[in-house]
Protein backbone atom coordinates (compact mmCIF):
# COMPACT_ATOMS: atom_id res chain seq x y z
CA UNK A 1 0.00 0.00 0.00
CA UNK A 2 2.39 2.48 1.06
CA UNK A 3 4.85 1.22 -1.73
CA UNK A 4 2.50 1.95 -4.28
CA UNK A 5 1.55 5.71 -2.77
CA UNK A 6 5.25 6.38 -3.33
CA UNK A 7 4.98 5.24 -7.16
CA UNK A 8 1.91 7.49 -7.64
CA UNK A 9 4.05 10.25 -5.99
CA UNK A 10 6.93 9.71 -8.12
CA UNK A 11 4.88 9.77 -11.41
CA UNK A 12 3.14 13.39 -10.74
CA UNK A 13 5.98 14.72 -9.32
CA UNK A 14 8.73 17.29 -10.58
CA UNK A 15 12.05 16.19 -12.14
CA UNK A 16 14.04 17.72 -9.79
CA UNK A 17 12.93 17.68 -6.20
CA UNK A 18 14.50 21.15 -5.11
CA UNK A 19 11.37 22.59 -6.45
CA UNK A 20 9.73 21.33 -3.18
CA UNK A 21 10.37 23.38 -0.33
CA UNK A 22 8.23 20.78 1.71
CA UNK A 23 7.88 16.81 1.93
CA UNK A 24 6.43 15.07 -0.88
CA UNK A 25 5.32 12.20 0.53
CA UNK A 26 3.45 10.84 3.92
CA UNK A 27 7.07 9.26 5.02
CA UNK A 28 6.74 11.44 8.29
CA UNK A 29 3.58 13.38 10.36
CA UNK A 30 4.74 16.82 10.92
CA UNK A 31 3.51 17.92 14.35
CA UNK A 32 0.51 20.29 14.57
CA UNK A 33 1.53 22.26 17.99
CA UNK A 34 3.55 22.82 20.51
CA UNK A 35 2.51 19.71 22.46
CA UNK A 36 2.78 17.40 19.66
CA UNK A 37 6.52 18.70 19.30
CA UNK A 38 7.99 17.92 22.76
CA UNK A 39 8.28 14.18 22.46
CA UNK A 40 11.01 14.73 19.93
CA UNK A 41 12.86 17.51 22.01
CA UNK A 42 16.32 16.56 23.30
CA UNK A 43 16.88 16.82 26.62
CA UNK A 44 18.93 19.29 28.50
CA UNK A 45 21.89 16.74 29.72
CA UNK A 46 21.54 15.81 26.01
CA UNK A 47 22.13 19.19 24.93
CA UNK A 48 24.85 19.66 27.29
CA UNK A 49 26.75 16.59 26.74
CA UNK A 50 26.76 17.88 22.88
CA UNK A 51 28.42 21.41 24.35
CA UNK A 52 30.90 19.00 26.25
CA UNK A 53 31.79 16.38 23.81
CA UNK A 54 30.96 17.92 20.54
CA UNK A 55 29.19 15.10 19.40
CA UNK A 56 25.81 13.41 20.56
CA UNK A 57 25.24 9.78 19.36
CA UNK A 58 22.15 7.08 19.57
CA UNK A 59 19.35 8.99 18.92
CA UNK A 60 16.54 7.34 16.81
CA UNK A 61 15.23 9.00 14.30
CA UNK A 62 13.53 6.34 11.74
CA UNK A 63 11.67 3.14 11.84
CA UNK A 64 12.25 -0.01 10.25
CA UNK A 65 10.31 0.81 7.04
CA UNK A 66 11.50 3.80 6.23
CA UNK A 67 14.99 2.56 6.20
CA UNK A 68 14.06 -0.11 4.14
CA UNK A 69 12.57 2.54 1.78
CA UNK A 70 15.61 4.40 1.58
CA UNK A 71 17.40 1.30 1.05
CA UNK A 72 15.35 0.73 -1.90
CA UNK A 73 16.27 4.60 -2.91
CA UNK A 74 20.17 4.03 -2.75
CA UNK A 75 20.02 1.26 -5.22
CA UNK A 76 18.60 3.80 -7.77
CA UNK A 77 20.91 6.30 -6.64
CA UNK A 78 24.21 4.10 -6.50
CA UNK A 79 23.35 3.75 -10.48
CA UNK A 80 25.66 5.50 -12.62
CA UNK A 81 23.18 5.06 -15.39
CA UNK A 82 20.34 6.43 -13.78
CA UNK A 83 18.75 9.55 -15.98
CA UNK A 84 18.66 11.86 -12.83
CA UNK A 85 22.97 11.92 -12.45
CA UNK A 86 23.10 15.28 -13.40
CA UNK A 87 20.93 16.34 -9.91
CA UNK A 88 23.84 15.04 -7.77
CA UNK A 89 26.62 17.59 -7.00
CA UNK A 90 29.03 15.24 -6.42
CA UNK A 91 28.78 10.92 -8.04
CA UNK A 92 31.81 8.86 -6.64
CA UNK A 93 31.10 5.15 -7.23
CA UNK A 94 34.71 4.46 -6.03
CA UNK A 95 36.47 7.59 -4.01
CA UNK A 96 39.31 5.40 -1.90
CA UNK A 97 42.16 6.77 -2.55
CA UNK A 98 43.13 2.78 -2.16
CA UNK A 99 42.64 0.71 -4.66
CA UNK A 100 42.11 -2.42 -3.05
CA UNK A 101 39.44 -0.74 -1.35
CA UNK A 102 35.90 0.93 -1.99
CA UNK A 103 34.56 3.85 -0.62
CA UNK A 104 30.93 5.11 -2.65
CA UNK A 105 30.22 8.81 -1.66
CA UNK A 106 27.92 11.07 -3.31
CA UNK A 107 25.98 14.69 -2.52
CA UNK A 108 22.61 15.87 -3.75
CA UNK A 109 20.26 12.99 -3.94
CA UNK A 110 17.91 14.78 -2.06
CA UNK A 111 16.81 16.35 -5.13
CA UNK A 112 16.60 12.51 -6.63
CA UNK A 113 14.11 10.49 -4.64
CA UNK A 114 10.87 11.09 -2.43
CA UNK A 115 12.31 9.55 0.54
CA UNK A 116 15.72 10.79 0.65
CA UNK A 117 14.16 14.59 -0.31
CA UNK A 118 11.69 14.20 2.86
CA UNK A 119 13.72 12.97 5.81
CA UNK A 120 14.95 16.53 5.60
CA UNK A 121 11.57 17.33 7.27
CA UNK A 122 11.96 14.16 9.39
CA UNK A 123 10.73 15.75 13.13
CA UNK A 124 12.77 13.96 15.25
CA UNK A 125 15.72 15.37 13.24
CA UNK A 126 14.93 18.68 13.26
CA UNK A 127 13.47 19.68 16.34
CA UNK A 128 17.29 18.25 17.62
CA UNK A 129 19.46 20.18 15.07
CA UNK A 130 17.19 22.98 16.41
CA UNK A 131 18.28 22.68 20.00
CA UNK A 132 21.63 21.60 18.82
CA UNK A 133 22.30 24.93 16.65
CA UNK A 134 21.36 26.77 19.63
CA UNK A 135 17.64 27.12 19.26
CA UNK A 136 18.15 28.66 16.25
CA UNK A 137 16.10 28.27 12.68
CA UNK A 138 17.58 25.15 10.60
CA UNK A 139 18.77 25.63 7.05
CA UNK A 140 19.69 22.99 4.54
CA UNK A 141 23.21 22.83 3.72
CA UNK A 142 23.38 19.42 1.60
CA UNK A 143 23.35 15.75 2.01
CA UNK A 144 26.26 12.88 1.61
CA UNK A 145 26.13 9.33 1.38
CA UNK A 146 29.10 6.76 2.50
CA UNK A 147 29.03 3.42 1.79
CA UNK A 148 31.33 0.66 2.52
CA UNK A 149 31.03 -2.54 1.14
CA UNK A 150 31.91 -5.81 3.05
CA UNK A 151 35.13 -6.94 3.08
CA UNK A 152 37.10 -4.27 1.33
CA UNK A 153 35.38 -0.97 2.33
CA UNK A 154 37.61 1.96 2.81
CA UNK A 155 38.39 4.68 5.58
CA UNK A 156 37.57 7.95 5.69
CA UNK A 157 40.40 9.41 7.23
CA UNK A 158 40.20 11.76 9.98
CA UNK A 159 39.11 15.27 9.73
CA UNK A 160 36.45 18.14 10.35
CA UNK A 161 33.64 18.83 8.26
CA UNK A 162 34.10 22.61 8.42
CA UNK A 163 37.59 22.78 6.77
CA UNK A 164 35.96 21.49 3.59
CA UNK A 165 33.12 23.96 3.91
CA UNK A 166 34.74 27.40 4.35
CA UNK A 167 33.00 28.69 1.81
CA UNK A 168 30.53 29.52 4.37
CA UNK A 169 30.88 31.30 7.15
CA UNK A 170 30.28 31.67 10.28
CA UNK A 171 30.72 28.04 12.19
CA UNK A 172 27.00 27.62 12.79
CA UNK A 173 26.59 23.85 11.01
CA UNK A 174 25.72 20.68 12.49
CA UNK A 175 26.37 17.45 10.89
CA UNK A 176 24.03 13.91 11.17
CA UNK A 177 25.06 10.76 10.28
CA UNK A 178 22.62 7.63 10.44
CA UNK A 179 23.53 4.41 9.25
CA UNK A 180 21.08 2.39 7.29
CA UNK A 181 22.86 -0.94 8.33
CA UNK A 182 23.56 -1.95 11.83
CA UNK A 183 27.46 -0.40 12.47
CA UNK A 184 30.33 -1.21 14.55
CA UNK A 185 33.84 -1.13 14.89
CA UNK A 186 34.00 -4.32 12.80
CA UNK A 187 32.02 -2.84 9.92
CA UNK A 188 33.90 0.46 9.92
CA UNK A 189 31.57 2.75 12.07
CA UNK A 190 31.78 5.96 12.62
CA UNK A 191 34.23 7.59 15.00
CA UNK A 192 35.07 10.40 17.03
CA UNK A 193 37.67 12.85 19.09
CA UNK A 194 36.03 13.64 21.82
CA UNK A 195 36.44 17.28 22.67
CA UNK A 196 38.33 17.77 19.34
CA UNK A 197 35.60 20.19 18.60
CA UNK A 198 37.95 22.74 20.93
CA UNK A 199 40.77 23.10 18.85
CA UNK A 200 40.22 25.50 16.30
CA UNK A 201 39.83 25.15 12.45
CA UNK A 202 42.63 22.74 11.11
CA UNK A 203 43.94 22.23 7.67
CA UNK A 204 42.06 19.35 5.44
CA UNK A 205 44.07 16.18 4.79
CA UNK A 206 42.92 13.96 1.86
CA UNK A 207 39.24 12.53 2.73
CA UNK A 208 39.75 8.84 1.31
CA UNK A 209 43.48 8.91 1.77
CA UNK A 210 45.86 8.12 4.56
CA UNK A 211 43.76 7.16 7.95
CA UNK A 212 46.64 9.46 10.15
CA UNK A 213 46.48 12.34 7.10
CA UNK A 214 45.26 15.27 9.72
CA UNK A 215 48.39 14.10 11.90
CA UNK A 216 50.58 16.31 10.06
CA UNK A 217 48.59 20.04 11.07
CA UNK A 218 48.39 18.71 15.18
CA UNK A 219 50.54 19.40 17.82
CA UNK A 220 51.84 16.55 20.66
CA UNK A 221 48.69 16.03 22.81
CA UNK A 222 46.26 16.50 19.79
CA UNK A 223 48.14 13.79 17.94
CA UNK A 224 47.67 11.28 20.87
CA UNK A 225 43.85 12.11 21.14
CA UNK A 226 43.97 10.75 18.12
CA UNK A 227 45.18 7.36 19.33
CA UNK A 228 41.88 7.01 21.45
CA UNK A 229 39.15 7.52 19.16
CA UNK A 230 35.74 6.41 20.60
CA UNK A 231 33.46 4.40 18.34
CA UNK A 232 29.73 5.13 17.47
CA UNK A 233 28.13 1.61 17.42
CA UNK A 234 24.48 2.54 16.54
CA UNK A 235 21.66 0.39 15.42
CA UNK A 236 20.75 1.00 11.74
CA UNK A 237 18.07 4.01 11.75
CA UNK A 238 19.94 5.68 14.85
CA UNK A 239 21.91 9.18 14.44
CA UNK A 240 24.92 10.74 15.73
CA UNK A 241 25.05 14.24 15.52
CA UNK A 242 28.60 15.97 15.68
CA UNK A 243 29.87 19.94 15.87
CA UNK A 244 31.57 21.12 12.65
CA UNK A 245 35.16 21.43 14.00
CA UNK A 246 35.11 18.07 15.56
CA UNK A 247 37.25 15.75 14.30
CA UNK A 248 36.17 12.47 13.10
CA UNK A 249 36.59 9.65 10.89
CA UNK A 250 35.97 5.81 10.11
CA UNK A 251 38.29 2.36 9.22
CA UNK A 252 37.93 0.25 6.69
CA UNK A 253 34.89 -2.38 6.60
CA UNK A 254 37.03 -5.88 6.54
CA UNK A 255 33.22 -7.66 7.75
CA UNK A 256 30.47 -9.36 5.85
CA UNK A 257 28.17 -6.92 6.06
CA UNK A 258 28.04 -3.55 4.34
CA UNK A 259 27.98 -0.71 6.44
CA UNK A 260 25.90 1.93 4.75
CA UNK A 261 25.41 5.41 5.82
CA UNK A 262 23.48 9.05 4.99
CA UNK A 263 24.50 12.24 6.37
CA UNK A 264 22.46 15.56 6.39
CA UNK A 265 24.21 18.82 6.52
CA UNK A 266 22.70 22.17 7.75
CA UNK A 267 23.34 25.54 9.13
CA UNK A 268 21.68 28.10 11.16
CA UNK A 269 19.66 30.66 8.98
CA UNK A 270 21.59 33.22 8.75
CA UNK A 271 24.82 31.83 7.44
CA UNK A 272 26.45 33.72 4.55
CA UNK A 273 28.46 32.76 1.54
CA UNK A 274 31.93 33.26 1.72
CA UNK A 275 32.59 33.18 -1.91
CA UNK A 276 31.69 34.49 -5.16
CA UNK A 277 32.26 31.00 -7.05
CA UNK A 278 29.79 28.27 -6.27
CA UNK A 279 28.97 27.23 -2.69
CA UNK A 280 27.92 23.96 -4.77
CA UNK A 281 28.25 22.71 -8.22
CA UNK A 282 25.78 24.02 -10.73
CA UNK A 283 24.06 25.98 -8.00
CA UNK A 284 23.71 29.48 -8.82
CA UNK A 285 26.59 31.68 -7.18
CA UNK A 286 25.65 33.58 -3.89
CA UNK A 287 28.00 36.49 -4.01
CA UNK A 288 29.78 36.45 -0.77
CA UNK A 289 28.50 38.05 1.88
CA UNK A 290 24.92 37.27 0.80
CA UNK A 291 22.86 34.86 2.98
CA UNK A 292 22.48 31.31 1.92
CA UNK A 293 18.93 30.67 0.95
CA UNK A 294 16.83 29.69 -1.94
CA UNK A 295 15.73 26.72 -3.21
CA UNK A 296 19.12 24.58 -2.96
CA UNK A 297 19.23 25.56 0.76
CA UNK A 298 15.24 25.57 2.43
CA UNK A 299 14.55 26.46 5.52
CA UNK A 300 13.60 23.45 7.63
CA UNK A 301 12.55 24.10 10.68
CA UNK A 302 11.81 28.13 12.79
CA UNK A 303 10.82 26.51 15.93
CA UNK A 304 8.16 26.31 17.94
O1 LIG B 1 30.60 7.70 7.14
C1 LIG B 1 31.76 7.92 7.49
O2 LIG B 1 32.52 7.03 7.78
C2 LIG B 1 32.26 9.34 7.60
C3 LIG B 1 31.17 10.34 7.69
C4 LIG B 1 31.62 11.75 7.80
O3 LIG B 1 32.73 12.10 7.54
C5 LIG B 1 30.65 12.72 8.27
O4 LIG B 1 29.56 12.34 8.72
O5 LIG B 1 30.95 13.93 8.23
Amino acid sequence: MEQNFNKNIKMNLKRDLSEYGKPVSKMFTWPKNKSEWTKYRLSDDQVKSFETNGYLENIKLFEEDQIEQLKAELTEIMDPNNPKQDLLYEFHTNESEDSERVLFHSLGHWRMTPGFHDILWNPAYVMAAYQLLGEKAVRFWHDQLFCKPAKHGGVVAWHQDYSYWTRTSPIQHLTTWVGLDDSSEENGCLQYIPGSHNWGLLDKPSLTGEMKGLTQFLNDEQAKALENPVPIEMPKGYGAFHHPLLVHGSFENNSKRPRRALVLNVFADGTLSNTNEETLPSVPIIKCGNKMEGKYFPLLFEGV
